[in-house]
């Protein structure tokens, strides 16, 4: 392993806290670094683009907690409108205007969602498209992707992206097998895998939840066709499509993937940026069938924290520097000047990769092949990723510490941080 340069003793003295205090020393697993080795570093601050650890080490920042940072940490419009609410209380357990609001500038970017329910996390609203679809169409099966992670719900806990893709979980225990009976799993840009199951059983399923563009396995895009031919197959069918956009949702276009793409899934998932960094989640779709949803109708879901004030302040603070004209463009640009500066330098290095990347999002993978699907994306050499995190955290670029996560790209991030990220990557290709 490479020798530490940064002086992270601080951190290590945290982390060997964390551990006994902790599963594993974390509360999410890919926080562990245990797939890139390392001990992971504590954080004290961000701002902007940039993290500053406990020690002092200023970093710049591609995880973006995760995809809720796409403003940058700390906007100022952000924490006033937090800052305005908190004085007067932090939830009532009732409805608020700011639910309204919010779920009007949801319905004015995504006019699919007619009808929003607010949730907690991503999780939330996955689990509850699902049995919304159940309910609606009575049936039982429901159809994932390979590779996709929707959450951590018994039911979508089967071939999954994310954290049970980094630590290569097999499917976890704990989840009976009764749960996952009626979960049934589809390579990812497959359409004769996809026709073969839908002539066998599609009658029978009552929705297909995907990542239209993937983040969990790392980025996936879709090829030309691929979505356009899952929504009419389970038109046909009377299934439900159910876009997770928690990734993608107002990241790859103000009007998420399902705009980008051009399809209308009948329910959508949203999280992350609708929160700019507090925890809350959404999901949303075609009346007739969010009329389904409890009171206005019989399928039961609800939430003590859900559509609480300091969460949707955060969010509609976040949505409103969304809003405004040329952001998308912007991001796009930067995101675009940063995967072509790192394939750039890769292969004068002789490197392999593979750089996916959409909108404010990408990953760089280190394989000779086109990675398009879960197989193709395992393929990667981990060990080398490994090597190449350590080296750029060394550099003071935090990257996600996975092969099979996305890294997010904020507006904060500028050519001076592109440049930055583009020039450690450089110097760490030549040495891997
Ligand atoms: N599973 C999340 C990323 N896809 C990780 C969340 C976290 O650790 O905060």
């Amino acid at each position: 392993m490479e020798s530490t340069m940064l002086d992270t003793q601080k951190s290590a003295a945290l982390w060997l806290e964390a551990k006994d205090l902790m599963p594993g020393g974390v509360n999410s697993p890919v926080r562990a670094f245990r797939s890139v080795g390392g001990d992971p570093l504590f954080f004290e601050r961000g701002q902007g683009a940039h993290l500053w650890d406990v020690d002092g080490n200023r970093y710049i920042d591609y995880i973006g907690a995760w995809g809720p940072a796409i403003l940058g940490h700390a906007h100022p419009a952000v924490i006033a409108a937090v800052k305005a609410v908190l004085d007067n209380g932090f939830g009532f357990g009732a409805p608020t205007p700011a639910e309204n609001q919010i779920a009007k500038v949801i319905r004015e970017a995504l006019p699919t969602m007619e009808v929003v329910r607010l949730v907690n996390s991503g999780t939330e609203a996955t689990m509850s498209a699902l049995r919304l679809a159940r309910a609606f169409t009575g049936r039982d099966k429901i159809v994932k992707f390979i590779g996709c992670y929707h959450g951590h719900a018994d039911m979508l806990l089967v071939q999954a992206g994310s954290g049970v893709a980094t630590l290569g979980l097999p499917d976890s225990p704990g989840v009976p097998a009764a749960s996952v009976a009626n979960t049934l799993t589809l390579p990812f840009n497959d359409m004769a895998a996809l026709d073969a199951l839908f002539a066998a059983e599609g009658d029978a399923i009552a929705g297909v939840i995907i990542e239209p563009v993937v983040g969990n396995a790392g980025v996936l895009v879709p090829e030309p066709g691929f979505l356009e031919h899952l929504r009419a197959l389970t038109a046909r069918h009377g299934t439900l499509l159910i876009f997770d956009e928690v990734m993608t949702g107002f990241r790859v276009a103000w009007g998420g993937a399902q705009c980008r793409f051009g399809i209308e899934p009948d329910l959508t998932c949203l999280a992350k940026a609708i929160g700019g960094g507090m925890p809350i989640g959404a999901y949303g779709g075609r009346r007739e069938i969010m009329d389904m949803v409890a009171p206005a109708g019989p399928m039961y879901q609800a939430g003590t924290m859900s559509g609480n004030p300091a969460a949707v302040a955060a969010g509609l603070a976040t949505l409103a520097e969304l809003a405004k004209p040329g952001v998308y463009a912007r991001l796009e640009e930067t995101t675009q000047q940063l995967a072509r500066g790192l394939k750039q330098a890769a292969d004068e290095a002789g490197v392999p990769v593979q750089v996916n990347q959409l909108g404010a999002m990408f990953t760089l993978f280190f394989t000779e092949t086109p990675v398009k699907d879960w197989e193709t994306a395992k393929a990667s050499d981990t060990a080398k990723f490994g090597r190449y995190h350590r080296l750029m955290r060394e550099a003071g670029i935090y990257l996600p510490p996975s092969q099979f996560e996305a890294n997010f790209v904020s507006l904060a991030h500028g050519p001076a941080e592109v440049e930055a990220t583009i020039a450690a990557a450089r110097k760490a290709f030549k040495v891997l």
